[in-house]
C-alpha cells in the first residue's frame, strides 16, 4: 500500500468520524418526522424514565404515537398547562393529537420528578 493510499484511508476514516458525530448530534434537540414518536422507556437511571427524543415537532392535527416500552407501569404524556393528556398503558402505544399550536413542555403525571425534561412543538 503506497503512503498515498493510506493517507487517502485515513482522511475517509476521519471524514466518516466526523459524520457519525453530527449525525448522533442533530436528533437530540429537534426531531420531525413524517410519523413523530415519543418513546418511553424504564432505563433505570437518573432519571429512570425517559422521553425520547426530548423536543418533538409536529403539526397541528398530526397523529403523534406514543409508545410506553416499561414492562411495569403506565406513563403518561401530559402537557404541564394540561392543554392534553394521554395514558400509555405498559408494553402498548396510544395516538395523541394537539388542536392548538404552541410549545409544549410535558411531564407524566404519575412520575412528575421521575422523567427526563421533553417538549412537543407544534406548529
Ligand atoms: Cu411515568
Amino acid at each position: 500500500m503506497s503512503a498515498r493510499t493510506k493517507l487517502a484511508i485515513a482522511v475517509a476514516a476521519i471524514a466518516g468520524l466526523s459524520f457519525t458525530a453530527t449525525a448522533q448530534a442533530t436528533p437530540a434537540s429537534n426531531v420531525q418526522t413524517a410519523n413523530p414518536t415519543i418513546t418511553i422507556d424504564n432505563t433505570g437511571g437518573d432519571p429512570p424514565y425517559t422521553f425520547t427524543p426530548a423536543a418533538l415537532d409536529a403539526k397541528v392535527g398530526q397523529a403523534i404515537t406514543v409508545t410506553n416500552n416499561d414492562s411495569n407501569g403506565v406513563h403518561s404524556v401530559t402537557a404541564q398547562d394540561r392543554s392534553f393528556s394521554v395514558d400509555v398503558p405498559p408494553k402498548s402505544s396510544v395516538t395523541l393529537t394537539v388542536k392548538k399550536a404552541g410549545s409544549y413542555p410535558y411531564i407524566c403525571q404519575y412520575h412528575t420528578d421521575a422523567h427526563n425534561k421533553a417538549t412537543l412543538n407544534v406548529s
